[in-house]
């Protein structure tokens, strides 16, 4: 009776590693399957205690609370990219976890990301008008995540002990940089979202990292 739902779309380009992080999420070790390339959406469900359930005395219905998180795979390839706007049509989502890969071309990246501007809007309204309209008033989450900050680092990764040093994130932020301009114009169209980024690697991070981006939606969400 405590649950209380998150629903996120998992976007951006083929191969930045929305599966891995779902499958994460779940709890499986993808450290030993080889993600496929997703074709269809897939929403996956998992009830989770967040961390922050531990800070309060027992006696506060948060500490026994679950979230249900409602995470929607999506294809990043282009051609299947239009089943974005099927699923932010017909799925009430939250908001989105929209992932960017360092090593791929910043082109690639823009697109994605304007792709995802661009369905976000449309799925107000098919009329720009109106969508800019309703757009003014709607409060989406859009958090940004610069996954495989692994490949950042510049000695190989210790997978046992992954962690963010400064410089992996200086490289991480440079490259997130790039599009600041994009993320502004997200920001001017939905100026009441909330708006954060993460940076993680789906694979070597641990498990407490990988539970703090949902812990970030339920802030967004329930406490602000
Ligand atoms: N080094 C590294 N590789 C990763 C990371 N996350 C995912 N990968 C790898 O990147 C590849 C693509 O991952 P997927 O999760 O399938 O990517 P996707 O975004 O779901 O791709 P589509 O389904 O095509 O849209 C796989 O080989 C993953 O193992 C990461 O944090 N670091
Ligand atoms: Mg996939």
């Amino acid at each position: 009776m405590f649950d209380r739902k998150i629903r996120i779309s998992i976007l951006g380009n083929t191969g930045v590693g929305k599966t891995t992080l779902i499958d994460r999420m779940k709890g499986t070790d993808v450290r030993t399957i080889k993600s496929k390339k997703t074709y269809n959406i897939n929403i996956e469900q998992k009830k989770i205690r967040l961390q922050s359930s531990d800070s309060y005395p027992w006696y506060h219905p948060e500490a026994y609370r679950k979230y249900q998180i409602l995470a929607i795979d999506n294809p990043g390839e282009i051609k299947y990219r239009r089943q974005w706007r099927e699923v932010l049509r017909t799925v009430n989502t939250d908001g989105m976890l929209f992932l960017l890969d360092p090593q791929q071309m910043l082109d690639n990246t823009r697109l994605a990301m304007e792709d995802a501007y661009n369905y976000f809007l449309d799925s107000l309204d098919l009329r720009p008008d109106k969508a800019d309209e309703k757009a003014k008033t709607k409060k989406y989450i859009f958090h940004f995540v610069v996954n495989k900050c692994d490949t950042c680092l510049t000695s190989p990764c210790d997978p046992k002990n992954f962690h963010l040093t400064p410089e992996t994130k200086d490289r991480a932020v440079e490259f997130l940089s790039h599009f600041a301009t994009t993320i502004d114009i997200f920001k001017e169209t939905f100026p009441r979202s909330k708006f954060g980024i993460s940076y993680i690697s789906a694979l070597y991070s641990p498990y407490n990292e990988i539970d703090k981006l949902f812990e970030i939606l339920k802030v967004y969400l329930y406490e602000t």
